[in-house]
């Protein structure tokens, strides 16, 4: 018999965190059940708004929005919420010895690819948060190095609806029963390979990458007769959960760099939601994750939609971009 979240947070997370994932969990059958559904609601398709980043924001990513925060806001351990699609934070109640974890969240990360029904998902990061006596939370709690996550994951909607997370030791892996509605356990400790003959990039920025992202791609896409010995394949979902999950469970390495397009923003994916989380899993399963100047989980975040450039996927090549931008850094 398969375990069941709730049998595996009851037995792995304290009380109060297994209640908050329990409830954002249930968002995302929800949300699932709404991505299934999309046209025949008429739900699919933009609205007039843009979110603080200024991109244009479909219907689902709100309705999404707005489910995630009314389930999680039931959990008590929860103080706070923030999201790609919210410009400042979200306070539920004060901060407390009870309520002490904030949740982040890209309700619908790959909102491009909605309307062509492929692949999307919903990202989520939480952190810890402390008082000495009960206070509302700040925008400043939530700006932790990505190493203070203490749960992190991904729930991808695809041809079956897969949760994917980690709470500190390795990365588990749970599918959506669409019969019964619940997550019943479908991998445990995932292992990314360490080597792979697969990448993911939106390679028509080409002309725009660094050097050194430059310089590795051509070096994949010069094959068994290049300097690396073998052919590569190549892979761009334009939805960031469904590559990353390709390559949680077979390897590849996942690429969005930094490009000259805007020279002064760091990427284009966002630190605190996507990244994140991102890197937390692939570290839990054996991969790493770079975002040009050092691990991303170490990066210290200086606002909460901050973006930036990430690198994450099998370990040998994320080393391997670590090791062609330090180059790059060194004096001639
Ligand atoms: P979003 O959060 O607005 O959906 O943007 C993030 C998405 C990622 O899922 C994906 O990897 C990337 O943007 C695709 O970008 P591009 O269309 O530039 O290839
Ligand atoms: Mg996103």
């Amino acid at each position: 018999m398969a375990v069941t979240l709730q049998t595996y947070l009851a037995d792995a997370a304290e009380p109060g965190l297994a209640g908050l994932l329990n409830a954002m969990v249930d968002a995302c059958a929800a949300i699932s059940t709404l991505v299934r559904r999309g046209a025949v609601d008429e739900i699919m398709g933009a609205l007039e708004s843009e979110n603080v980043q200024g991109e244009v924001q479909k219907k689902l990513d709100v309705i999404s929005n707005d489910i995630l925060l009314e389930s999680c806001a039931k959990a008590p351990a929860l103080a706070a919420m923030a999201s790609e699609e919210m410009d400042s934070i979200h306070p539920v109640r004060p901060v407390t010895a009870e309520a002490r974890y904030l949740l982040l969240f890209d309700p619908l990360d790959g909102s491009s690819n909605i309307d062509v029904n492929v692949s999307i998902g919903t990202i989520f990061s939480v952190l810890p948060v402390t008082a000495d006596a009960a206070r509302e939370a700040t925008e400043a709690d939530f700006l932790q190095p990505g190493r203070n996550q203490v749960a992190a994951g991904y729930v991808v909607y695809g041809p079956q609806t897969t949760l994917v997370f980690t709470l500190g030791d390795g990365t588990t892996v749970f599918t959506l029963d669409p019969v019964t509605g619940e997550w019943l356990q479908t991998a445990e400790k995932v292992q990314v390979p360490a080597e792979t003959k697969e990448f993911a990039i939106n390679a028509s920025n080409m002309r725009h990458w660094a050097p050194p992202v430059r310089a590795y791609i051509e070096d994949c896409l010069a094959g068994e007769t290049g300097c690396r010995g073998k052919n590569f394949n190549m892979r761009w979902i334009a939805s960031m959960v469904a590559d990353v999950h390709r390559i949680a469970m077979r390897g590849g390495v996942f690429l969005y760099p930094w490009d000259a397009r805007e020279p002064d923003r760091a990427g284009k994916l966002r630190l605190m939601y996507e990244a994140n989380p991102m890197a937390m899993v692939m570290e839990q399963a054996g991969g790493a994750s770079y975002d040009g100047f050092g691990p991303t989980l170490d990066a210290k975040p200086t606002g909460l939609h901050q973006r930036v450039s990430v690198m994450l996927g099998s370990a040998a090549e994320v080393e391997r971009l670590q090791k062609a931008h330090e180059a790059a850094l060194q004096p001639a």
